[in-house]
């Protein structure tokens, strides 16, 4: 069939010329004002991207954790609390063949100045994971321990365990970490780039990112994007994909702290929960419970027989 091309927009000019026209200013506008900033703070310091880092995840690739997408935290600091919505949820992650994924948001909107100290300062954040499998409740941490003498071949991303074993009865005021490879003042095995033995800066264990989507001048979005290296994870920890679906995972950070700080001392922001209640609290898989699954499956045959019956 040889329809003129000009045919269908004949009968409809004038409403399809300024639709085109309003889709188009739209399109320019986004396009002319929004602008992505990206800064990198481990394994090295600078707005230049590292070496051999990962693909991150593409904005459909993220997945959000269930019960902290909505979470909410109160820390008068904006660059210490967190921010959810169904829309834009505080906590998504997303897993490949090479690396474990993380981003959080904060409910920080003045721009990131690519300086080490801004705004982050003095502050350590804390990503705790659940191995299912043991009766440790915080497995491990992957704890970003800022440190305003801009020392990443000593802090930056660390590897932390806990002092003591944990349950889900123990209250977060009682928590308290120390690194995995148990020297807080230097990078070893098996810490972050260091498992040949030194800290190496082009390391690919581990990466920090903060992202900020910018509108004009008024920033949109602060996202702390992490990555962890699963080939790290076999060498460093227990964990293995096979844990994705029972893991969970809980937020914290401190203002004006370190990955050593006490909970009780510090100036502690938990998402979702408080330091006076335990540990079950503050706690979501990555993946619903099996058995809401199960009751979805359930629901699903259900539906089938009923419409074949
Ligand atoms: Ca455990
Ligand atoms: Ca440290
Ligand atoms: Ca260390």
């Amino acid at each position: 069939m040889n329809r003129h091309p000009g045919s269908l927009a004949c009968q409809n000019q004038r409403p399809i010329v300024a639709l085109a026209a309003l889709l188009m200013s739209v399109t320019l506008a986004g396009t002319a004002n929004a602008s992505v900033s990206n800064y990198y703070y481990f394994p090295t310091n600078s707005s230049t991207t590292p070496t051999n880092q990962p693909a991150w995840p593409t904005d459909a690739q993220w997945t959000a954790v269930p019960g902290l997408q909505t979470a909410t935290a109160t820390s008068s600091n904006p660059e210490n609390d967190y921010k959810g919505s169904v829309s834009s949820p505080a906590v998504q992650w997303y897993s490949n063949a090479t690396y474990l994924y993380f981003r959080t948001q904060l409910r920080y909107t003045a721009q990131i100045i690519p300086a080490y100290n801004t705004p982050f300062g003095n502050d350590v954040f804390f990503l705790m994971v659940d191995k299912a499998s043991t009766t440790q409740k915080i497995d491990y941490s992957f704890s970003w321990d800022v440190q305003n003498e801009q020392s990443i071949s000593r802090h930056g991303l660390e590897l932390n365990r806990p002092i003591a074993d944990y349950s889900n009865t123990t209250v977060w005021s009682a928590v308290q970490f120390d690194d995995a490879d148990l020297n807080n003042g230097q990078k070893l095995i098996p810490d972050f780039d260091s498992l040949s033995g030194s800290f190496v800066s082009t390391g690919t264990d581990g990466y920090i990112r903060a992202t900020q989507f910018v509108t004009g001048s008024t920033v949109d979005n602060t996202y702390i994007d992490l990555a962890v290296s699963w080939g790290y994870l076999a060498a460093a920890t227990s964990l293995t994909t096979a844990d994705l679906s029972t893991m969970q995972i809980a937020l914290a950070n401190i203002h004006s702290g370190n990955d050593h700080t006490a909970f009780k001392e510090g100036a502690i922001t938990i998402l979702g929960t408080t330091p006076g209640s335990t540990l079950d609290t503050g706690f979501s898989p990555l993946i619903p419970e099996p058995t809401a699954l199960v009751l979805l499956g359930l629901a699903g045959s259900l539906v089938f027989t009923r419409r074949r019956s």
